[in-house]
């Protein structure tokens, strides 16, 4: 039982892993037995960007290293440890910003096919924000027609990836210090696309060798992600497809049904899933599945397009990063219909022992063995109704050898920037006046956003729920995107009774007050420019600073895998927040690059890098900044509960 608990702490997960076994399934828990990481790999320590290695570059360890040793220590082109590990690291934020950037892309494309009614059913959804952009951005509204001005705002969101020269549009919505520090270290974002070609190109062979320039060069990359390419897929796809509003669903395996078609759609880019969201109840289709003996169609999410599903339409999530083969192991699946990012290719081996298929979608990402159905933005409809149709065609397939895990849980999601704001403050003084009050009275000690992906290095969502738990104890706000809060939705976090059980008695006062849970959900990965877009709100309000760093705030992603975390950590921490990674950290075996991670960009950017394998320590490294934080900002004595008057109020701003 104890090595079994080593793989993960759900139950429903448990539970496929021994079933994965008795059916000769393999999945990515046994994989991740068989095949061990690369310690020089894992450490940064090898570079492979050329012909004349792979060079291998690690400290001996145990044992001082003379002057001579260390000079040797080097790469056949004489490259350093140092830049090795910076380039390697720089390589990882590029990536991470090329993928959430190339999401963005196609999510402005498909806003400005959508604005010209070139993409029949989408339409604009959200007016409101729609305008709200159009004055962010400067664009006319007048008695122009809502088309116009999104047309206008299209192509300004588009010329965002290509453009050479200026600066990218929403770094204008930070704080005026944080442009201010942005500027002055040469770091503001141009072009989102050149920023990923110019950081391919510093850490090409021969190029670049200063590690401490390269991991500068890294933190504009990574601005261009949080700031533009994630900023920008957030904003557009909350205009047509709906800004979230807290919504009621379910989470885990448990999700799937007995006796109905079974279909998880799986991946990032949520233009597809809006459509089969549609289709799935489409009455021709559910009768057309009662014809193959079902009783209706049950779709679900997994990883992020699952929070974009549930976010918007309440639709439930069958699980998190890990548990996407685990899926096709209950004997009760259809089709596993997929996009981009993050899709394993052990499903396609999976599937093999079940009925279930793997249908890819995206001309950018195909898998060899699965089916290639072209999801079509033009043809949305046709083409989502010949995926679902396949679907259905397919339960006829489903074998004897079915069993769903019991395990789900009731989960409240769609905490999006505007909904805090409303909740917060109400519909018609939409503030974070009163997040910031109980802030500076204590009642909230401060904000930690947790994050990021799972890991099988590290046992499945265990790292997540013991680092969240000891947050909210210590009345830290907690807000998640992606795999970890699915993490936390599945252990019961997300409603608001969970306050009363798990949280301080000063968030549980304020959770009650307010009606939420202490650990809110707030989207997919790139939806972390929602956070973003809420601490600069925090610091406009007042009274915490006058930048973000200097705000008592915190993040982590105690189980991250994925290229884009680093990039996301890197936007985070240049934009001024501290910011724990656990699991393993891709510069150990550097001490000179890990010391300008985790010191010197303090005294650069406000914010700093920290890695932390044990969520128990880390969770205490972020509760002790958000107290220096307090106490930089006055605000670390215990306060006596005052109602505040008008008068105050200014006094403390
Ligand atoms: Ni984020 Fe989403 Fe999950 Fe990690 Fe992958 S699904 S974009 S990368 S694994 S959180």
């Amino acid at each position: 039982m104890a090595e079994k608990e080593a793989k993960s702490i759900d139950l429903a997960t448990l539970e496929m892993i021994d079933k994965a076994a008795q059916d000769g399934a393999h999945v990515v828990f046994e994989r991740a037995e068989t095949t061990r990481p690369c310690p020089i790999g894992a450490e940064g320590s090898c570079c492979s960007i050329c012909a004349m290695g792979p060079c291998r570059v690690m400290a001996p360890k145990g044992k001082q290293e003379t002057l001579e040793d260390r000079r040797r220590r080097v790469g056949v082109c004489g490259a350093t440890p140092e830049t090795i590990s910076a380039r390697n690291f720089v390589r990882k934020i590029a990536a991470g910003t090329a993928s959430h950037g190339d999401h963005g892309r196609v999510v402005a494309k498909f806003f400005l096919a959508v604005a010209k009614g070139e993409a029949p059913g989408y339409e604009i959804k959200d007016e409101q924000k729609l305008l709200q952009l159009a004055l962010d951005l400067g664009v006319t509204i007048g008695d122009r027609s809502n088309k116009d001005i999104a047309v206008d705002i299209g192509n300004l969101m588009i010329n965002e990836f290509g453009k050479q020269e200026g600066e990218l549009l929403f770094l204008r919505r930070a704080p005026l210090k944080r442009q201010e520090i942005w500027r002055k270290n040469g770091v503001m974002p141009r072009g989102i696309d050149m920023e990923v070609a110019e950081a391919m190109h510093r850490t090409h062979m021969g190029t670049d060798q200063d590690y401490r320039d390269l991991l500068t060069a890294g933190v504009r990359t990574a601005l261009a992600d949080g700031w533009g390419g994630s900023m920008i897929a957030t904003e557009l796809q909350d205009i047509i497809f709906g800004t979230p509003a807290p919504v009621l669903s379910s989470i885990n395996l448990g999700v799937l049904a007995e006796d109905k078609v079974n279909i998880i759609i799986h991946g990032h880019e949520p233009s597809l899933a809006e459509m089969m969201a549609t289709v799935c109840q489409d009455p021709e289709l559910i009768e057309y599945a009662k014809t193959k003996g079902a009783k209706g169609i049950n779709l679900a999410g997994m990883c992020c397009t699952a929070n974009e599903m549930l976010m918007r339409h309440g639709v439930p999530i069958a699980g998190n990063f890990l548990q996407q083969e685990l899926a096709i192991v209950t004997g009760a699946l259809e089709a596993i219909v997929v996009d981009v990012q993050c899709i394993m290719q052990g499903l396609v081996d999976t599937a093999s022992c079940y009925h279930t298929k793997v249908i890819t979608t995206d001309a950018r990402a195909k898998i060899q063995g699965a089916t290639h159905m072209p999801f079509e933005e033009h043809n949305a409809y046709e083409s989502a109704k010949a995926i679902v149709k396949a679907a259905i065609d397919n339960y006829v397939n489903r074998g004897k050898n079915v069993r769903i895990p019991k395990y789900k849980q009731d989960m409240i999601a769609g905490f999006s920037h505007e909904t805090i704001n409303y909740l917060l403050g109400g519909m018609f003084r939409a503030s974070y006046r009163p997040l910031n009050d109980n802030i500076i009275n204590g009642r909230i000690r401060g904000v930690a956003a947790v994050v990021g992906c799972n890991n099988p290095r590290t046992p499945h969502d265990a790292s997540n729920l013991i680092m969240v738990k000891e947050l909210i104890k210590n009345d830290v706000l907690v807000v998640q995107t992606g795999c970890m809060a699915m993490a936390s939705g599945k252990a019961g976090l997300m409603v608001p009774e969970a306050a009363k059980e798990f949280a301080g008695p000063g968030l549980a006062s304020v959770c009650e007050a307010v009606g939420i849970p202490p650990v809110l959900h707030v989207g997919a990965c790139i939806d972390n420019s929602r956070i973003l877009m809420s601490t600069t709100a925090m610091v406009k309000d007042g009274g915490l600073g006058d930048d973000i760093s200097d705000l008592p705030v915190a993040a982590a992603a105690p189980e991250w895998m994925s290229e884009k975390a680093i990039a996301i950590g890197q936007y985070a921490v240049g934009s001024g927040v501290f910011t724990v990674f656990g699991c393993n950290f891709p510069t150990t075996g550097n001490k000179e690059v890990s010391d300008f991670l985790f010191k010197e960009m303090e005294e650069i950017f406000g914010g700093m890098w920290a890695f932390e394998p044990d969520p128990l320590k880390a969770a205490q490294l972020m509760i002790a900044h958000i107290d220096k934080k307090r106490k930089a900002l006055g605000i670390d004595k215990a306060r006596e509960r005052v109602l505040y008057d008008m008068a105050m109020r200014r006094a403390l701003e």
